[in-house]
């Protein structure tokens, strides 16, 4: 199976036909055959799934020819790749995406609409691969987007989970986790390699041995085996003929050692074993921005990374007999800490398997990896006691020990009056239990350490890893985060993207900088009412959804206001709630009131085991049957909050969107990309000077921003001084009637227990200071009241907001990147001319 055929001239691929054709009778004969041959079924038989099935197909023959000839060109010319190595990856749904960045969105339309089928209608039916929580998930993928249309050599490896994030419900006002069965009906983006399956191990002891060449060595002797199959997905680039590969990994149980297991009679035994080897592939943690501790999780994580570093090295080797350029060849990017064990894996495989000297591997290793840290919450500080690594990993934890050791003899020669600092710095933590500190290896294993805004990279260089800049600083670098974009523009809001299409031609897709040339039409009136025009058009899109999911009829000339994001309590979307009471509150007071018309826009999942955050989700739910039912209120308020928070339902809702709440305690955000796609989508921030907020103000110009709020500097002195919420709440009479009402069950049936544990958590300790940044919030709504009511003016910083987004395209931040951590260059892909088709 593993064995190549010599290549031959005879078999000379040369396919031009049905498979490949780009003309609109082609598409349409393709799509027929796919539906006849591949799904088996005729017009007559057909369901709508089995015509996107078809139409897929349809697409990912057109990509084939590329992606092979990517592939090829590669191998070929023995190029320098990325490896983006990542727990997570949100990829999104793909149809669209593949017809966009291949140009053949207008032919497919017109063909498929020739057999009368629509082709909104189809690309809906496509389940979404939701293999990430959030945004750390969701910055794989726009990097991967971004590293194809610039034409880099990259490949994103990551876990075939079965089950992906959970799907939300809200039942009974409450959240509930229902399983993501995201495979059922196949997945015809995916393409299996048995063929590159790899060995896992785990378990066992070590042992000491000599080497043929008399060398002391090391051998594991594993106890258990798991095999990893990858499923390739092609990423192709906008507009060229690129298309990397998304290698995902499958867990599977090893047939020898069922063999074994079969034969000794143990058959109940063996079947168990299967199910504990394929468990590893099986689920998606939920947890975003905390650490579950799990012994699955370090699994899945070992799991996968031996799997990707297997899989480079087999390819390096197919070009080089030994590793002396390895690091010319190779970039490996830690996407965290989730892959960290990886700089341990790489040695295991350097020294014990391909019998590279320690010092040799070690200078290897450093050169190969990056790391980039996405928070600064302690809780998702990855930690593995010691005795969990022996049982698992034990060869790992004595190649941990060895870097450890050798680390902490030069920390402790550099610093030979300050006997604490390589306690401090050591790989391995005693308190509260002796444990593998993931951060510490992947900053002690990486030639390069990088935050994700300007902010973050500052705060860890002072704060979290002071120690380490301190000893590097030459290793410390920041990359600002951006999006993709292909998707959260031209996919999300085709409306806004044919006006500036129409002004400033089509140059801004891989070129973002280009919106700027928007400024020149920030003040024509023509163009501003055109834009105002599109908004509208967004949000009754949006009210479309909302009046179909959440039977709640929205106001379309309200301010469409809103945070969508994984619910956490740093986020604070419950101050975002505090202030919608408070607007209640002041009209239950005087129903007469002048107030701006608002919808209230909320999203988010929370993971399963965290309390408080279900119960601000509850809130939510709480206060919007109350609000957008009350007499006095009158219509005037509306709360929704959308169940299910997907990469697919973010981009309805950030076309439709005109205030972006990025409402975070200063310094807990490490930086928000949300909030980018909001700004380029032409709504306006409220937010606080945490993450990439403050170069996003910066961009669009303060006066086109509305800031709120403590400094991350003044929330550090606030709680070294003794944060007390008391103060604040005792001094503010809104605030009390606020909690008031929450406290005494007005959102509840009267139940005053619901909601006491949040209340509670504000009274008692605030971690997050929603307190003391209440009246400076609700404060800084009103003036966002009063750029409303000035709609021309809010159209123009609208407008300006876009046209000064250019830096927060993932380009450059890829291009950064390459330049600064990766090394790397682009290298076009060529096919051959009757192939070029739409491109
Ligand atoms: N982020 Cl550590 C996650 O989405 N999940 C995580 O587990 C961690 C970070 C986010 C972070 O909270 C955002 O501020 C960033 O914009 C995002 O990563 C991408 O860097």
């Amino acid at each position: 199976l593993k064995e190549q055929i010599p290549a031959t001239d005879n078999i000379n691929i040369h396919i031009e036909d049905d498979r490949t054709g780009m003309t609109v009778e082609t598409l349409k004969r393709a799509f027929i055959d796919n539906l006849y041959y591949i799904q088996g079924k005729n017009e007559f038989l057909a369901t709508p799934y089995d015509y996107y099935v078809a139409l897929a197909y349809t697409i990912r023959d057109r990509l084939l020819r590329r992606w092979i000839e990517t592939t090829t060109t590669y191998i070929q010319q023995d190029v320098k790749s990325v490896y983006y190595l990542s727990a997570e990856f949100l990829m999104g749904r793909q149809l669209e995406n593949n017809l966009l960045n291949l140009g053949l969105e207008e032919k497919i339309r017109q063909a498929l609409s020739e057999l009368g089928i629509d082709l909104g209608q189809l690309t809906i039916l496509e389940a979404e691969p939701g293999l990430g929580n959030g945004g750390l998930g969701r910055l794989a993928a726009c990097f991967l987007d971004s590293l194809a249309t610039l034409e880099i050599p990259a490949v994103g490896y990551g876990i075939r989970y079965e089950f992906g994030i959970f799907d939300q419900r809200i039942e009974n006002g409450v959240q509930v986790e229902h399983p993501d069965k995201w495979l059922r009906f196949g997945n015809p983006w995916e393409i299996r390699r048995p063929e590159l399956t790899v060995d896992v191990l785990f378990g066992g002891h070590t042992e000491g041995h000599q080497d043929r060449h008399g060398h002391y060595r090391v051998r594991w002797v594993a106890d258990r085996k798991v095999m990893g199959t990858p499923y390739d997905t092609p990423v192709p680039g906008y507009n060229h003929n690129t298309v990397n590969t998304l290698r995902l990994w499958r867990a599977g149980a090893s047939e020898e050692f069922d063999f074994q297991v079969f034969n000794s009679g143990d058959y109940a035994g063996a079947v168990t074993d299967k199910i504990s080897s394929e468990n590893i592939s099986k689920v998606l943690y939920p947890n975003d921005n905390t650490s579950q501790g799990k012994q699955l999780r370090l699994e899945q994580q070992y799991f996968f990374v031996s799997c990707s570093l297997q899989d480079i090295i087999r390819n390096y080797r197919r070009s080089h007999a030994n590793f002396d350029v390895f690091p010319e060849k190779v970039a490996i990017q830690l996407n965290d800490t989730h892959p960290a064990i990886g700089v341990a894996e790489l040695m295991r495989l350097l020294v014990d398997v391909h019998e590279v000297g320690w010092n040799r591997a070690w200078v290897i290793t450093r050169a190969c990896f990056a790391y980039t840290n996405h928070t600064l919450l302690s809780e998702a500080l990855e930690r593995w006691p010691v005795s969990l690594f022996e049982r698992l990993l034990p060869r790992h934890l004595e190649i941990i020990y060895e870097i450890n050791h050798r680390f902490l003899k030069e920390v402790r020669s550099r610093y030979p009056q300050d006997p604490q600092k390589a306690a401090q710095m050591s790989i391995i933590a005693e308190l509260p239990e002796k444990s593998v500190c993931m951060a510490h290896l992947a900053c002690v294993g990486s030639h390069a350490i990088n935050g994700v805004a300007a902010l973050h990279t500052e705060l860890l260089k002072q704060d979290v890893l002071q120690d380490f800049y301190r000893f590097w600083p030459e290793k410390f670098n920041n990359k600002t985060n951006g999006v993709t974009p292909r998707r959260w523009l031209l996919l999300s809001n085709p409306r806004l993207c044919q006006l500036i299409t129409s002004k400033i031609g089509k140059g801004w897709v891989t070129d973002l900088d280009q919106f700027r040339q928007l400024e020149a039409y920030a003040d024509d009136p023509a163009f501003r009412q055109q834009w105002q025009e599109i908004k509208r058009a967004c949000k009754q899109d949006l009210a479309d959804y909302i009046l179909l999911f959440n039977d709640v009829e929205v106001d379309l000339d309200s301010l469409f206001d809103v945070q969508v994001k994984r619910i956490h309590e740093y986020k604070r979307q419950l101050l975002m709630v505090l202030y919608i009471i408070t607007l209640y509150n002041r009209i239950k007071r005087n129903p007469q009131i002048e107030i701006q018309p608002r919808t209230f826009i909320f999203a988010g999942k929370a993971a399963p085991g965290y309390y408080l955050a279900k119960l601000i989700i509850q809130l939510v739910n709480a206060i919007a049957p109350v609000i957008n039912n009350d007499a006095d209120v009158a219509g005037r308020l509306k709360v929704v909050f959308l169940a299910g928070y997907s990469v697919s339902l973010g981009q309805k809702v950030y076309p439709a969107a005109e205030l972006s709440e990025q409402i975070s305690t200063a310094g807990k955000e490490a930086s928000g990309t949300g909030n980018m796609k909001f700004a380029m989508n032409g709504a306006l921030t409220i937010g606080t000077l945490d993450g990439a907020n403050i170069e996003i103000r910066e961009e669009v110009g303060a006066e086109n921003f509305f800031l709120f709020g403590l400094t991350a500097e003044q929330v550090y002195a606030l709680k070294a001084e003794g944060y007390n919420p008391m103060t604040y709440f005792n001094e503010n009479l809104e605030l009390q009637e606020v909690i008031g009402r929450i406290a005494a069950g007005d959102f509840s049936h009267g139940d005053r227990e619901t909601f006491k544990p949040l209340v509670n958590s504000l009274l008692d300790l605030d971690q997050y200071l929603l307190f003391a940044d209440y009246q400076a919030y609700v404060d800084c709504q009103a003036q966002v009241d009063r750029a409303y009511r000035d709609r021309e003016n809010w159209t123009r910083m609208s407008i300006l907001n876009s046209a000064r987004m250019g830096k927060f395209s993932s380009d450059r931040t890829i291009r950064e990147y390459c330049k600064e951590i990766w090394k790397t260059r682009p290298l076009t892909i060529k096919v051959p001319d009757y192939d070029q088709g739409a491109v």
